[in-house]
């Protein structure tokens, strides 16, 4: 048995979970199960980001105490995540006070080391990006993301000094001690690295501009900069450096999953961070994505933003799971569109999976017929070529492949029209058996079901399954 450590990015708590956090979540979920499943003992981590200025702005919008406010948007993450069955193993935010006591002795660590260093800083600073920018992220003066002129801010901070740990950086990418996946990511880091772009950068703030931050230790003026509080969040939710036996357990990661907008931060500034610390680096980086809706940037502004409970009111939770993960390859920006989400609905679940379960179960209980399951795993072991690739989409049509083939069985032997018992028990034997080992694979995307339907088949007596996916209208395509 291997332990299996799994981190999604820790969201803003300014934002509304949306289904672009749902993606990043989803995947997390079904690797999770999958090494549950192969007996690996596993720990999935997911939270939320908690401070910096924009959150602070957010809240004085809605007329909020801080906290208060963070402490709704967390309970709305929350019961996302419940709503989409994931099986997260803690649920980390950043204003927990263990999570903040660790950050404020990291930053006392580093300055005890001295790799902290004082020095003026000035910069167009936007809230909207948390970060500062230069002049040409802008146009027309302003921040393309976010439509506003950035603040000039001038102020003393503290610097961490990056530039030395670089070398050894890149070698560890390189190398693929730290891998980096897809490889075009892993080149577009090396090529930052190799561009002599990347330099030392401060990791505080004046009180003055950003109150809502981790305190410093060593300086009353200063809060943390939300990346390091924010970053720390991996190694602080298991126990870092209070429950050493707990931390030597789970840490180094074994994937940290996100997408391309914060791979610098992932890639380079904390292993960074780790190699100051004395502390093991994470294995793998999988940079997913960034996906449009209809072909358009997902944006409040737009009005475009898809909530997670959506989907699921229309095609219930493990559809709903089912669908975004089986759109395109895991790791291309893609387009999202929800015309296609109804026909692959009515097509894999529907018409496939949930037809072949009734008709499976209604024969065998209107036979009243003794069908064993024998349990036989090997072709489940076959996708892990797929999921060792990240290629989930592909698991996805390796199961519905056999679904088709179980199909056209079906049709061939027409069990309803067999009268020699012991060719309808063999037949429909053979089905069940095709059916469990399908659901077997299927359990990562929808645990619910998948169960359901286990449950069904290995049951002394199977019975007629209720309907499972109701088949939906397709208003996008009968408008045409
Ligand atoms: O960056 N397509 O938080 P965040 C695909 N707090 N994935 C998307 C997406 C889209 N359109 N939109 C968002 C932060 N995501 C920091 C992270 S980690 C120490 C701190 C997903 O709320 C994707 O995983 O902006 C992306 O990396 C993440 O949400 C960004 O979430």
């Amino acid at each position: 048995m291997s332990k299996f450590y799994i981190t999604t990015p820790i969201y803003y708590v300014n934002d509304e979970p949306h289904i672009g956090h749902a993606y990043t979540t989803i995947v997390g979920d079904v690797l999770a199960r999958y090494h549950r499943q192969k007996g690996d003992d596993v720990f999935y981590l997911t939270g939320i980001d908690e401070h910096g200025a924009k959150i602070a702005e957010s809240a004085k919008e809605h007329n909020m105490d801080t906290q208060k406010f963070c402490d709704q948007t967390a309970a709305k993450f929350m019961n996302a995540w419940q709503a989409l069955d994931i099986s997260n193993d803690f649920f980390i935010r950043t204003t927990n006070k263990d999570h903040k006591d660790v950050v404020s002795k990291i930053f006392q660590t580093l300055h005890d080391k001295g790799l902290l260093e004082e020095k003026e800083y000035e910069g167009l600073y936007c809230v909207g990006c948390e970060k500062f920018l230069t002049e040409r992220d802008l146009v027309d003066g302003k921040c393309l993301d976010h439509k506003r002129e950035p603040d000039t801010l001038k102020e003393k901070n503290w610097f961490f000094k990056l530039e030395q740990f670089l070398p050894k950086i890149q070698e560890l990418i390189e190398s693929d001690t730290i891998q980096i996946l897809p490889v075009t990511r892993k080149n577009e880091v090396l090529g930052l690295l190799k561009e002599n772009v990347m330099k030392d950068f401060s990791v505080s703030r004046q009180k003055t501009s950003v109150a809502w931050g981790v305190d410093l230790p060593f300086d009353d003026n200063q809060v943390s900069y939300v990346w390091v509080d924010a970053l720390s969040n991996y190694i602080t939710a298991i126990g870092y450096p209070d429950d050493m036996d707990k931390f030597k357990k789970w840490w180094p990661a074994d994937l940290h999953l996100l997408a391309q907008d914060i791979l610098k931060f992932h890639a380079i500034y904390w292993p960074a961070f780790l190699l100051a610390l004395d502390l093991p680096l994470p294995k793998t980086l999988f940079i997913h994505g960034f996906f449009t809706i209809n072909g358009e940037k997902m944006s409040k502004t737009i009005g475009n933003v898809i909530k997670p409970q959506e989907l699921i009111d229309k095609y219930g939770v493990d559809a709903t799971r089912y669908l975004l993960l089986s759109q395109f390859p895991f790791g291309q920006e893609s387009d999202i569109r929800e015309d296609h989400f109804v026909e692959r609905y009515n097509a894999d679940l529907a018409n496939g999976y949930g037809n072949a379960v009734a008709r499976v179960t209604t024969l065998i209980e209107k036979n009243n017929l003794q069908i064993v399951i024998n349990k036989e795993t090997t072709w489940i072991d076959s996708l892990a070529k797929d999921y060792n690739n990240y290629r989930f989409d592909l698991v996805i049509k390796n199961i519905m492949s056999k679904l088709q083939e179980l199909d056209g069985y079906i049709t061939t032997n027409e069990p309803w029209k067999i009268e020699d018992e012991k060719k309808l028990v063999e037949v429909l034997s053979h089905s069940a058996n095709e059916l469990w080992l399908i659901s077997q694979g299927l359990l990562p995307f929808m645990p619910n079901i998948a169960q359901q339907v286990l449950d069904i088949l290995e049951a002394k007596q199977i019975k007629k399954a209720p309907p499972l996916f109701p088949r939906l209208v397709d208003n996008a395509n009968d408008a045409n």
